[in-house]
């Protein structure tokens, strides 16, 4: 381990000194092909999901998140991984599809949120870093991620349509369209996708029980009366399986309904810049079966989720913004246990109203403070008919805030410097409250488990020139009554359900990004982050917190062709806390360190199509990371093909090739 650190600590201090910020026009999120994203503003990163990236995301919302750093992905199997930031997983990182929350359903996390989510459809991905914004619903505290759709309006009669097509190694593959249409009165899109793939197979040729299938369409009707006004209604529905490597059932149908409808008014008044207004409803229906693996036992579980949100923009004097606004929601999430009831039966509703008000005060050219506070009115109800909280409502009033100060340096031109205070109050989720359970008896969590309370500093800067970039973000903070999933002996029940604790613990680490340019067809980017836990209550490391990671980049790129070789390094971990961790999972034991090496290459014929190609893991190596699911023994010795491994292996070498075009 301390060899991993003395190599790369050096490489990334050299790489920020050296490969400082680059790109004034040569953005990172020009690269043919992604594979690291810088910050573009502070703590905030904004990115294409139409883009290629290495390595070749899963269709989901997760593997997406793999190309940003600071994100650990947890592997389950193909699909349907669980994003964990800067050592933080399950609800902490916040995942919004359209400013709406999706809740996965399942109470043994087979479905993140991010599990109903195809990125390619959207235009916009955005995540904010630490609890530095108020703006939106969610239990997230150290992360919030937005995808987005951007709607295209049009002054005349027109059209968009993106699509791409991809083919890969182990069956892979993916065709998705986004097409857009309308004049200057209305507008109408359609969206779809599809994504196949089959068992991959590690380093070794092993094959891996991690199969899956995914669909999606959606549509949407809008009318634009007049320029400042845009009314629209949406409906959307996906589908599809995932085998799983990790426990004893696979995931046979993740159906997500969706119908929304939205409305945005502009320039009301000198002090009302906008309203915007939406309301929406999400249906979750997911089975989990044997079915995949010749058995016939499931459970069926539904999420359904109802919610309003209005929010409007101030202009409250010549150099003082707001964002002001409500939201609510209310979920329900129900379920059956065949061997008992085959109905589904209510077991939980939780109902938030919320109120957040943002302000951005411009103190001069160069200065600006950005504050927010957030409250949230929460009424969380135990539906079942059995255990010790059934029929109880649990009353909770949670206080968040944070306040940003930015600054364009002038002792480095180009440069803006920011430090941010932030604390979130989080309310514990679904899985914390009612899945687990306040002990080892098996008394209910509901009442007992308290909230989660982040004091949060950040603080770092953002460089560009013709030549260089860097980004640092950096990181402190000190969390009372995080809520840790114990699976330690004397925290479960009979049945292996763990325990929602408190626990005082603290973190802090840092994200690094630079890149250089070369030459006009050269350049080079690099990435490193690193992260540190304790919790303190216990004296342990704190769990699920990834290793030293770093990544190295170099592009050619004449306009036309582009080539690029990427080598990713993760250290080796030791420190661990084994059997603890989050609803997604917990510390399984150290993990050795490894370097993957992938190379990409892009064609551009005209401005409008890219053939974009890879090979991930070209030596074909035999890894996990750390931050893993355990493999399932059920899955290895049934699956033909399948051998014991102690983590879920990372694929091994894995080709692809993508087209993308763009109508218009
Ligand atoms: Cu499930």
């Amino acid at each position: 381990m301390k060899k991993t650190y003395i190599t790369l600590t050096p490489i990334a201090l050299v790489a920020t000194m050296m490969m400082s910020q680059a790109y004034a026009d040569h953005t990172v999120l020009h690269d043919v092909v992604v594979t690291a994203t810088p910050m573009t503003s502070p703590l905030t990163i904004e990115m294409d999901p139409k883009v290629p990236r290495q390595p070749l995301p899963a269709h989901d919302g997760a593997d997406f998140l793999k190309s940003v750093p600071g994100f650990s992905i947890m592997r389950k199997a193909g699909a349907d991984g669980e994003p964990n930031f800067r050592g933080m997983g399950g609800s902490r990182v916040n995942i919004l599809a359209d400013d709406q929350n999706i809740f996965g359903g399942c109470g043994q996390r087979m479905d993140a949120p991010t599990a109903y989510i195809f990125p390619e459809i959207y235009d916009k991905v955005t995540v904010v870093k630490g609890p530095q914004t108020v703006l939106y619903p969610g239990h997230g505290s150290a992360a919030t991620v937005r995808f987005e759709k951007e709607q295209k309006v049009y002054d005349k009669p027109g059209y968009d349509v993106h699509a791409s097509g991809l083919i890969g190694s182990f069956g892979r593959h993916d065709e998705v369209v986004d097409a857009n249409i309308g004049n200057k009165d209305y507008f109408a899109t359609f969206t779809g996708s599809n994504s196949k793939s089959d068992d991959y197979k590690d380093g070794d040729g092993n094959k891996v029980h991690s199969k899956y299938h995914r669909y999606s369409a959606s549509s949407s009707f809008g009318l634009t009366p007049d320029n400042n006004k845009r009314f629209e209604v949406s409906a959307s529905r996906s589908n599809g399986y995932a085998a799983y490597a990790d426990r004893t059932m696979d995931g046979t149908k993740f159906l997500r309904e969706n119908i929304a409808a939205k409305g945005q008014v502009k320039n009301i008044s000198d002090l009302v810049d906008k309203v915007e207004f939406q309301v929406s409803r999400n249906t979750i229906f997911h089975t989990m079966s044997t079915s995949m693996r010749g058995g016939t036992s499931y459970m069926d579980v539904t999420h359904d989720t109802n919610s309003a949100r209005f929010i409007t923009d101030l202009n409250l004097g010549s150099t003082t913004k707001a964002k002001v606004g409500v939201d609510y929601s209310q979920a329900v999430h129900a379920g059956n246990m065949p061997s008992m009831y085959t109905d589904l039966r209510d077991d939980s509703q939780f109902k938030n109203i919320s109120m957040f008000a943002e302000f951005t005060q411009q103190i001069n050219k160069h200065q600006k403070l950005i504050t927010g506070y957030r409250g949230e009115s929460w009424d969380v109800t135990d539906k079942r008919t059995t255990g010790t909280t059934a029929g109880q409502t649990r009353k909770e009033f949670t206080n968040s805030g944070f306040a940003r100060y930015e600054s364009e340096l002038s002792s480095i031109p180009n440069s803006t410097a920011y430090i941010g205070y932030g604390r979130s109050e989080r309310m514990p989720d679904y899985w914390e409250l009612i899945s687990n359970k306040q002990n080892s008896s098996g008394d209910s969590a509901l009442m007992s488990t308290k909230t989660e309370k982040t004091n949060q500093i950040d603080f770092g800067l953002i460089h560009k020139s013709n030549k260089f970039s860097v980004t640092a973000s950096t990181f402190y903070n000190k969390i009372n009554d995080f809520i840790i999933v114990d699976s330690r002996s004397g925290y479960t029940t009979g049945s292996g359900t763990p325990s929602s604790r408190n626990v005082d613990v603290h973190t802090y680490g840092a994200e690094l990004t630079a890149g250089y340019v070369v030459s006009d067809l050269i350049r080079l980017n690099s990435s490193v982050n690193y992260v540190k836990g304790k919790n303190e209550t216990d004296d342990l490391p704190l769990a699920q917190v990834a290793p030293l990671e770093g990544r190295f980049a170099v592009t050619y790129d004449d306009k036309i062709y582009s080539y690029g070789a990427l080598l990713r390094l993760v250290a080796p971990k030791n420190d661990f806390a084994l059997n603890q961790g989050n609803i997604s999972g917990k510390d399984l034991g150290k993990s050795g360190g490894f370097g993957i090496f992938s190379l990409n290459a892009g064609y551009k014929p005209n401005k409008k199509t890219l053939i974009a190609a890879g090979v991930d893991n070209l030596f074909d190596k035999t890894y996990a990371e750390f931050i893993s699911r355990s493999a399932s023994s059920a899955s290895t010795g049934v699956i033909s093909g399948c051998v014991p491994s102690f983590r879920v292996n990372e694929p091994g070498r894995t080709a692809w090739l993508k087209a993308t075009i763009a109508l218009d």
